[in-house]
């Protein structure tokens, strides 16, 4: 008989159900009619959970599967999953780290190319007509402007190689500076927002980076600074960024995530300097499909009794 599975939300790759299916009784938690009932009927044998970062399972549901022995995550972030209560009860978590370095960091140009040369309100220009009665304003470009990147982990390092392409000044904030780094270490983020013209968050969402980017960092990046998030909307703080944007207090904003998806702050919405992206920075074929294969390795490492390819707890 094939274990249990449970599915904690809509599947982050349309193969990912019936992969699972080859070796699992797959089990859907957001479509069960009672989830409670659900997860008593499952918790004299339920070992396996398949989840995102974003679909939990938090302490409560953790506690309710006692044999549970491994969460596999979709995804590199995993912020949705209690991992404090997983490793309370000896449960392992698993994500999807380095596949989609290449991904993300590619949608990290492509908003700042977007914001910088005003690629969505040129599109818009021609299509209106407008070309006619006269050119499109200049523009702001890249070439040569000052980046700095909050989060210089693995997606981080891939962004910084490609603004280097664009000869970009690259600093970088984060808890500690990093040995055999050629760019410039800020141990403070409000320092670096002063001195930069481009800030790029790229960090996981912990309770110590909640709202890293407030009113204050925003001030210090300044009415020609634009913002770029790629990682969690909980790390910058949407109404104020709003209200920054609003009196242009920044310049623009580029953001791929939001703080309650898939809900951005209504007042983003109606502002021209901002391109928004519906967290797509891994939403690609090619890379979606390599973090499925990951996701599903844990899950064949643990069944084979061999170990873990990617824990994190
Ligand atoms: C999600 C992400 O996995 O990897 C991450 O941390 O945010 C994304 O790639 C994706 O949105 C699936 O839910």
């Amino acid at each position: 008989m094939k274990p249990d599975i449970l599915l904690m939300g809509p599947p982050a790759h349309p193969d990912i159900p019936a992969e699972l299916e080859r070796d699992f009784t797959l089990h859907r938690y957001w479509e069960a009619p009672d989830r409670a009932a659900l997860l008593a009927k499952l918790a004299p044998s339920l070992r396996y959970v398949s989840t995102t970062g974003h679909q939990g399972p938090d302490a409560e549901v953790i506690r309710a599967l006692p044999k549970l022995e491994l969460i596999s995550s979709f995804g590199v972030g995993y912020d949705g999953v209690d991992t404090a209560a997983a490793k309370a009860e000896g449960v392992r978590v698993t994500n999807t780290p380095d596949v989609l370095n290449d991904c993300v960091a590619e949608l990290t140009l492509g908003l700042m190319l977007a914001l910088a040369r005003e690629i969505p309100a040129s599109d818009r220009f021609v299509r209106e007509a407008k070309w006619a009665a006269g050119n499109y304003p200049f523009t702001g470009e890249l070439t040569g402007a000052r980046a700095g990147i909050l989060g210089l982990g693995r997606i981080g390092k891939e962004i910084a190689r490609r603004l280097e392409v664009f000869r970009m000044e690259i600093a970088y904030h984060g808890r500690r500076q990093q040995e055999g780094v050629p760019y410039r270490y800020y141990g403070d983020l409000r320092e670096m927002a002063r001195e930069v013209d481009w800030l790029i968050v790229i960090a996981p969402a912990t309770a110590e980076s909640r709202h890293l980017v407030d009113a204050v960092v925003l001030d210090a990046l300044g009415p020609t600074g634009h913002l770029i998030n790629v990682a969690r909307g909980a790390l910058v703080d949407e109404a104020a960024l709003v209200a920054a944007l609003s009196e242009g207090r920044i310049a623009g904003a580029g953001l791929d995530v939001f703080e309650d998806e898939p809900h951005p702050h209504p007042g983003l919405l109606g502002l021209a300097n901002t391109v928004l992206t519906p967290h797509s920075g891994s939403a690609t074929w090619r890379t979606r499909r390599l973090m499925a294969e990951v996701m599903l390795s844990n899950l064949r490492a643990h069944l084979a009794g061999e170990p873990l390819k990617t824990p994190v707890v």
